[in-house]
C-alpha cells in the first residue's frame, strides 16, 4: 500500500529535497510550511494533488497545526512518517548580545512546534507503527561560540528523540535523530538576516553538504526493516571537524 509522509518546512532546503526524494519512491506527500506559493509550486512539481498535499500554517501556532491536521482528506489522513524538519537559528552573536525574542522564536519553532505537531500526530504514527525523523544538528553534541540557545533547542529535540524512544518501543513505531553539520541552504540567509555575504564566506570551499546528502539518510533510515531502529546519526562534510578547546588567557 502507498504510504504518506509528512514533511515539515518544506519550502526550502533539506524539507524540499526530502520531499522530492520520498516522492520519487512513490510516497504520498503531505508538506507544510509558512509560504503558499512555494508549497503550490512544490505541489505541482511532485505530480498535483493526487500525489502531495499543502497544508499552509506556522508550526509555532497551536490550533492552526491542530486544524491543518484535521483538514486533511482522507487519501493524506493516514500518515506513515514524520519528518519533524522545519526549524531555524537566529543570530551568531554571544549570549550576552542576543536578542531575547530571537531566542524565544528558535524555542517555539524549534521545541515547542515539534512536539506539539509530534504529539497531535502520535495515535496515528502509533496505529500504523509509523516513523518519526526529527532534525536536531552537530549543536546538539558540541557547543561553539554563537550556538547558545540554537544549540540548547537541538539538544532538546535529540533528548526528545530518545525519551520518544523509550515509550514507543513497544508499540513498534521507530524514532530518528539526524544530527547534520554544515550543509547549505537557506538556514543561514535566515540565521545572519539575508546577509549573502555571510553565506558565501560560510560555504565556500569548504564543500558542504546539500539538502540530498540529507534526504538520502532519511529515505534510507525509512527504507530499513521495521524492526531496525537508527537512534542517532551524526553527518558532516569531510572538510568540517573539530578544533582545540578554545582557551581565554588574562597575559597577552
Ligand atoms: P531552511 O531555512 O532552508 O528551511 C527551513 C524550513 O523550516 C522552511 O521550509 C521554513 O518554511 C520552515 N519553517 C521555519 N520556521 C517555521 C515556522 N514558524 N512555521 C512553519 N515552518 C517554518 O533550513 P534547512 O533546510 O537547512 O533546515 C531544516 C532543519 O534542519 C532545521 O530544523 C535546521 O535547524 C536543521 N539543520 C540545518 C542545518 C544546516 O546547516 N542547514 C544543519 C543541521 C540541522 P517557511 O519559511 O515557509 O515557513
Ligand atoms: C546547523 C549546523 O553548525 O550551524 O544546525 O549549528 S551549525
Amino acid at each position: 500500500m502507498t504510504k504518506t509522509v509528512l514533511v515539515t518546512g518544506a519550502t526550502a532546503g533539506f524539507g524540499q529535497a526530502i520531499a522530492r526524494r520520498f516522492s520519487s519512491e512513490g510516497y504520498k506527500l503531505v508538506i507544510t510550511g509558512r509560504r503558499q506559493e512555494r508549497l503550490d509550486a512544490l505541489v505541482a512539481e511532485l505530480g498535483g494533488a493526487e500525489k502531495a498535499h499543502a497544508l499552509c500554517f506556522d508550526i509555532r501556532d497551536e490550533a492552526a497545526t491542530e486544524a491543518a491536521l484535521k483538514s486533511l482528506p482522507a487519501e493524506f489522513a493516514a500518515i506513515d512518517v514524520l519528518v519533524n524538519n522545519a526549524g531555524l537559528a537566529l543570530g551568531t552573536g554571544p549570549a550576552q548580545d542576543c536578542d531575547l525574542g530571537e531566542w524565544k522564536t528558535m524555542i517555539d519553532t524549534n521545541i515547542t512546534g515539534l512536539v506539539t505537531i509530534t504529539r497531535l500526530m502520535l495515535e496515528g504514527l502509533i496505529a500504523r507503527r509509523g516513523l518519526v525523523v526529527n532534525l536536531s544538528s552537530v549543536a546538539a553534541n558540541w557547543p561553539y561560540p554563537g550556538g547558545n540557545v540554537y544549540g540548547a533547542t537541538k539538544s532538546f529535540v535529540q533528548q526528545f528523540s530518545r525519551g520518544l524512544r523509550s515509550d514507543l518501543s513497544s508499540k513498534g513505531v521507530r524514532v530518528t535523530s539526524i544530527e547534520p553539520g554544515m550543509a547549505e541552504s537557506e538556514f543561514t540567509l535566515v540565521r545572519t538576516g539575508g546577509n549573502q555575504e555571510a553565506y558565501d564566506k560560510l560555504y565556500s570551499g569548504a564543500n558542504p553538504l546539500q539538502p540530498e546528502d540529507i534526504a538520502e539518510t532519511i529515505f534510507w533510515v525509512a527504507s530499513l526493516p521495521a524492526h531496525m531502529n537508527i537512534n542517532t546519526m551524526e553527518i558532516m562534510p569531510v572538510y568540517q571537524s573539530w578544533a582545540p578547546f578554545q582557551v581565554y588567557r588574562e597575559t597577552k
